[in-house]
């Protein structure tokens, strides 16, 4: 373990000298071995007023997220968030504002927030699968503690993702174009979960009831609190 943390922020030390001396992560792409190993960093700020906020790294090797930290602060205490990075070939690669608050109910919900950031493309959970599939899988998340919580994981591998907006008829994007876009700095890390009505839980809270992602959760549970760019 502690090895793999050596060898990942040494790659991610020459790569950063890449980059200073004057060349974005996109234009690593045509490069091999290392100039294929990016570290991304993203500041996490409060949406839907939540007061959360965090910071985000991820150091990434053609396909595979070698290690991701996310340090969040702020979040509904003692409560389980789903975290996922967003990716949307057609989306404007950005965390949303209340500009896509479509039905002007004054917060932005999970979908509402998709032409900002796209799709899910990766969970990131704590344990087992880590494909879109397990997006909503709340009991693999982090639980804050007092509001915060420190994630890592290691070796996370992108796979094919249908729905992002790539040509063809289920807009599938393959795990490499998908990769490759995520080292180019257009991938969004969202972090979900707002107790609204302040009560401690997840509820099914007045005026905002169930989730439009699952009618069965309440829409506290999946509403994004924080969000980021990893650049
Ligand atoms: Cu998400």
């Amino acid at each position: 373990m502690h090895r793999n943390t050596k060898l990942a922020l040494g790659a991610s030390a020459a790569v950063m000298a890449t980059v200073v001396m004057g060349t974005a992560p996109a234009m690593a792409s045509n490069g091999r071995g290392a100039e294929k190993t990016v570290t991304l960093h993203a500041t996490l700020t409060a949406l839907n007023g939540s007061g959360a906020s965090g910071t985000a790294t991820a150091v990434v090797r053609n396909q595979l997220i070698r290690h991701i930290e996310v340090h969040a602060e702020g979040l509904t205490p003692e409560a389980p968030h789903a975290q996922h990075i967003h990716y949307g070939e057609q989306a404007m690669n950005e965390c949303p504002t209340l500009a896509l608050d479509s039905n002007a109910d004054g917060r932005i919900n999970t979908v509402e927030g998709v032409p900002a950031y796209g799709p899910v493309v990766v969970s990131l959970n704590t344990t087992g699968d880590t494909t879109p599939a397990s997006f909503l899988d709340v009991g693999r998340f982090p639980v804050s503690q007092d509001g915060s919580y420190d994630y890592s994981r290691s070796n996370i591998e992108f796979t094919d993702v249908a729905g992002t907006g790539y040509p063809g008829a289920d807009g599938t994007g393959t795990a490499r174009q998908i990769a490759d876009a995520i080292r180019a700095g257009e991938g969004v890390l969202v972090i979900h979960g707002v107790d609204y009505d302040g009560n401690g839980i997840y509820s099914f809270s007045d005026p905002e009831g169930g989730s439009e992602l699952d009618p069965s959760l309440p829409a506290e549970a999946t509403d994004p609190a924080a969000c980021g760019v990893l650049r």
